[in-house]
């Protein structure tokens, strides 16, 4: 056990004097400064040796570490940006030039692997005080073989998720909710963490940007909301941006605190900061700290920034971070100015080998990169369940409760699922039995919403998201399709996310509460699709996508959840879910339909005088058609049934793709039968004269056999 006196020793030491540091004005009585000790930036380990939170660095020592790293930041930028301009870089090159004072000053206190963090494109310093060096972070510009993203990504969209340093995507304020989510979810599990959440002026008025803060504040979630502002986004100044005086004001509106400071003051960042994340550790919340910063250059390397003033610009240059921090090392440091050279340059030196190093590094080559959009989900077999009769609702019911009580570290979050038990009543009881850390009514956000869930999902957290209706997934299409889609791909770290989407017409809800979206969802590589029929294809397409590795969307039409009903016989072997489903064999015509076209395709068949034979791809991305080609090949017909309008949904692909693979079996041209291109109309009516009908498919059938 430690003594009174190792913890009075402790505590003394708490505020930390660098080893390195020759006291103010005892130059001549300490070794020659060694500017390289504090830029180690080991492949291996990745981040310098710095003293991080709760420990901290007194003002003088501060600038020993900060003022060396900004100097490299700003070598290595323009370093980069030179090379953009001679083609070596392409793309779209921001640099952080005028933000390093903010940048270095923010990410100092946070420990690297252990805070959830998301940086923005001026930040570059950050990346190496979080765990890239100048040479991964060269690579990463020039995307050649050795980039930390494979060159599947470049310049600043870039992290390592692996040790929470999410990286960010181009859609400005979509990061900021899973900062929140990975926070929560490190918390939930018993870590004392905090979240970093980094966002410009311009970046402040996307809808992301509440909806995160939102989230935060209701659920106590410790995540610093920084705002960068260096008064323009783009060419747009913020008095076209925003109307509050400052924009931590807004901080008053979520019941958290709010500060703006100097951001051109590293220590000023640095130690606001640090008392940010005392407050945090003493009452966990969200706060907004807004750092006034500047950009000495126009907005990305094509900018000259013309729309600045002149004078405006020499106001700023007098501004500069790095000027500003030189001269508190030398006088702090008692450095003399020889000292201060001779760091510089050894910090240019540092520079000029990452870069060397990179650019002798060969282009990615495309034999050997293996550009896959999909994790590998491991073989899982689970306890088997059998139920005699259940409705498709109570399979959804059944499924989730399933999965909540054999995975802890699970959660199901959507609107209305708590007491009320979800608007179609799916998730009843599923708060009494789990408890409300683990079946959460979140605010109506559906974008964060997802966000979070696969913040959360990088932290070990099996999220669970119920949309209350399909429709509203298009909230979310950015979230979703591009970022939780694409995130396998571009960090390596699998997504696991089950997202619900209750879906379909025939209950006369109209345009917005009528939608299935299959069409809109296939859009996007690395999100799988299934689209289940039955209560046991319900219970199995749940649990498939829960021990997914993707993220995973299971439409779940509303008119089966009350209306049908049948046997729920799982087996426990996952991997067998994964398969089209086929429900009537027969040898003339090839149906295939989704959801409750399924049914109705049954129906059509059964009562037919022709053989039918009617297949439900269940999966419906990645699109697997082999049996559905097989089929065809039997039967010669091909006839696809789609409920939603004829160019929004799955039925051209389905017949574009199988047709392609066998159209000399063919003995007719393909059918699709599909809702007109018209928005779901509400009436009675009208919705059931635009849905497909069993006479319809009767009808498409018999065209089959025509002479044409
Ligand atoms: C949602 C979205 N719309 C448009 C863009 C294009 N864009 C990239 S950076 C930028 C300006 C961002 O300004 P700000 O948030 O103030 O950050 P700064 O560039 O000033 O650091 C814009 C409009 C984007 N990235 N995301
Ligand atoms: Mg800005």
């Amino acid at each position: 056990m430690a003594s009174d006196l190792d913890i009075a020793e402790a505590d003394a030491t708490r505020v930390r004097r660098h080893p390195q540091v020759p006291r103010r004005g005892g130059e001549s009585a300490q070794p020659v400064f060694a500017p390289s000790a504090l830029l180690r930036f080991d492949p291996a380990h990745g981040v310098p040796n710095v003293v991080r939170y709760p420990e901290k660095f007194s003002e003088e020592a501060f600038y020993t570490v900060a003022y060396p790293l900004m100097h490299l930041s700003r070598c290595l930028e323009e370093r980069l940006l030179e090379l953009f301009r001679k083609g070596y870089v392409k793309g779209t090159v921001t640099i952080s030039i005028g933000n390093e004072g903010t940048t270095v000053g923010m990410s100092i206190p946070l420990r690297p692997g252990r805070d959830v963090v998301s940086l923005l494109h001026r930040d570059f310093a950050a990346h190496l005080l979080l765990g890239s060096s100048p040479y991964q972070l060269a690579c990463q510009y020039m995307a050649n073989a050795e980039s930390p993203t494979h060159a599947r990504e470049g310049n600043v969209h870039y992290g390592d998720a692996s040790t929470r340093r999410f990286p960010m995507i181009s859609h400005l304020g979509k990061m900021l909710s899973l900062v929140v989510g990975g926070t929560w979810a490190a918390r939930g599990h018993g870590e004392e963490v905090f979240g970093l959440a980094v966002i410009g002026d311009g970046g402040s008025s996307t809808g992301e940007f509440h909806e995160a803060i939102n989230i935060a504040s209701v659920h106590k979630v410790p995540v610093l909301f920084l705002v960068e502002n260096n008064h323009y986004s783009f060419s747009t100044p913020t008095s076209m941006q925003y109307n509050c005086e400052r924009l931590s004001d807004r901080a008053r509106g979520y019941g958290i605190s709010g500060r703006t400071i100097d951001g051109t003051d590293a220590w000023l960042v640095y130690s606001a900061v640090c008392d940010a994340l005392d407050k945090m550790h003493d009452e966990p919340a969200p706060a907004i700290l807004e750092c006034m910063s500047i950009r000495l250059h126009g907005h990305a390397a094509y900018d000259k920034a013309e729309y600045i003033s002149e004078e405006q610009l020499r106001r700023w240059r007098r501004e500069d971070p790095l000027r500003k921090a030189r001269r508190k090392l030398q006088e702090f440091g008692g450095l003399s100015e020889s000292n201060v050279a001779a760091l510089e340059e050894a910090v240019e030196e540092e520079a000029h080998d990452a870069v060397t190093k990179a650019l002798a590094v060969a282009r990615p080559d495309v034999r050997t990169q293996r550009l896959v959009a999909y994790a590998k989900s491991p073989p899982v077999v689970l306890k088997p369940v059998k139920v005699a009769r259940a409705k498709t609702g109570e399979a959804v019911n059944r499924a989730l409760d399933y999965i909540l009580t054999n995975n802890p570290r699970a959660f199901l979050a959507g609107l209305d699922v708590g007491t009320y038990g979800s608007a179609f009543k799916t998730c009843k009881g599923l708060i009494a039995r789990h408890g409300p850390r683990r079946v959460i009514d979140m605010p109506i956000c559906e974008s964060a919403t997802v966000g979070f869930a696969l913040g959360a999902s990088q932290v070990g957290a099996q999220p669970i998201v119920e949309f209350q209706f399909a429709d509203f997934s298009t909230e979310a299409v950015s979230q979703l399709g591009l970022n939780a889609g694409s995130w396998y791909f571009r960090t390596g770290c699998p997504a696991p996310i089950l997202l619900r989407l209750p879906c379909g017409g025939g209950l006369t809800m109209g345009a917005f509460h009528s939608g299935e979206f299959e069409g809109l969802w296939t859009r996007f590589p690395g999100l799988k699709l299934l689209y289940p029929a039955t209560a046991q294809e319900t219970f199995e397409a749940l649990v498939a996508g829960f021990h997914d590795r993707n993220p995973c969307l299971v439409l779940e039409h509303k008119l089966l959840y009350w209306s049908k009903s049948g046997p729920i016989d799982f087996d426990g072997n996952v991997a067998n879910i994964w398969r089209p489903r086929r429900y009537i064999e027969g040898s003339e015509v090839t149906v295939v339909a989704f959801g409750a076209m399924v049914h109705e395709a049954i129906s059509a068949a059964v009562d037919c005088r022709r053989s039918v034979e009617v297949w439900n791809p269940f999966v419906l991305h990645p699109l697997d058609v082999t049996p559905l080609v097989e089929s065809v090949r039997k039967t010669g017909r091909l006839l696809v049934v789609q409920e939603c309008c004829e160019s929004g949904g799955l039925g051209h692909t389905v017949i574009s793709q199988v047709v392609r693979r066998c159209h000399g079996a063919l003995k007719c041209p393909p059918e699709l039968i599909a809702a007109p291109d018209v928005p779901i109309p509400f009436a009675p009516e009208l919705e059931s004269h635009c849905r497909p009908s069993v006479e319809n498919i009767r009808a498409g059938i018999e065209r089959m056999y025509e002479d044409r």
